[in-house]
């Protein structure tokens, strides 16, 4: 598979983080800090935030979808669409930022990007890039300690059911409408992006104003509240990469048997980058990399699986329609 960007990939060592601890998601009993919740402005979404240095994170019931390229316009790979059921989970409003990753860091639980941002990516609030699926996986162990919470990356079945919120088309922003990448929504390959890397030979006909990473948020949320699901930084995932969906889990677990390869060192990262354009923000897209490569345009969200939902007012609020 062929990403225009990221600009450099490089292969680090391999090293498999121990497993995670399986705790409940609102068990207390280890919890360092207290609990924030809020929830959307139609109260259809609950969100909650474990530590103030911790994700906000946005809480979903799960449920039944089809996973995969419906529409017919991907690859091979994205197909066949199968039925997944998902269980409840909640799932990072954001991709995970330089500032959450960096409390990391200076726990001495993270080591630091292995690519340093350039100067107008260097905030705080722009998604953490250049880490690999292995230092994704150290901040998540980290999270587990900080949180006494059961914090994982999510399945890429999660990942694509709260990326689609419910749609069935290629974007989220137009369900179908306009089949493609439109600057108002979704931090992509724009004339910016051209202009700061005039190597790169196309562009959407449009202007983002980001010519790498945004600050997480600077787009609209999809349907379910949930941010840069397209685009900004592609999103590493839990599971082996797989040529197709063939025998693929239908229970919203990670694929983690062995690809056709033998091997699981290849793992899934989704919905496209701020150096690519509308094929590779495909909702039903998918790549893959060795999961010691980094890249100037891969980061990362987390994940925790919830307990049934409660009502509505209580706990750890589940949505009434996700
Ligand atoms: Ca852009
Ligand atoms: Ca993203």
């Amino acid at each position: 598979m062929t990403r225009l960007l990221p600009l450099a990939l490089l292969v680090l060592t391999p090293m498999l983080a121990a497993p995670p601890a399986v705790l409940a998601a609102d068990d207390a009993s280890t919890a360092a800090c207290t609990t924030t919740r809020s929830r959307s402005a139609d109260r259809r979404i609950g969100y909650f935030r474990h530590c103030p240095d911790t994700p906000e994170m946005a809480s979903f019931r799960g449920g039944r979808y089809a996973m995969g390229d419906s529409i017919g316009s991907g690859q091979p790979y994205e197909r066949p669409v199968h039925e997944v059921t998902v269980a409840p989970f909640a799932i990072g409003r954001h991709e995970v930022t330089r500032g959450e990753y960096q409390a990391c860091v200076d726990a001495g639980s993270c080591s630091e990007p292995s690519l340093p941002p350039a100067a107008s990516e260097a905030g705080a609030r722009h998604p953490v890039v250049g880490v690999s699926w292995t230092q994704a996986k150290a901040y998540v162990a980290w999270l587990r300690t900080r949180t006494g919470r059961a914090y994982r990356l999510p399945s890429e079945a999660e990942w694509e059911y709260a990326a689609r919120a419910g749609t069935t088309a290629s974007y989220n922003w137009n369900w179908g409408q306009v089949d493609k990448v439109t600057c108002g929504h979704a931090n992509a390959l724009d004339q910016s992006a051209k202009a700061r890397h005039p190597e790169l030979y196309w562009a959407i006909d449009c202007d983002d104003r980001f010519s790498q990473t945004a600050p997480v948020g600077s787009f609209p949320p999809n349907a379910w509240g949930v941010h840069d699901m397209q685009g900004n930084a592609w999103e590493w995932v839990e599971d082996c990469w797989h040529p197709d969906f063939t025998g693929a889990p239908t229970d919203g677990r990670a694929w983690l048997e062995p690809g056709s390869d033998g091997t699981c060192t290849k793992r899934v990262n989704r919905g496209g980058g701020w150096g690519n354009g509308s094929s590779s923000l495909r909702l039903s897209n998918r790549d893959a990399d060795p999961l010691g490569n980094f890249s100037d345009g891969l980061g990362f969200r987390v994940a925790l699986s919830l307990a049934k939902p409660k009502p509505a007012a209580t706990a750890v609020a589940a949505p009434t329609a996700p």
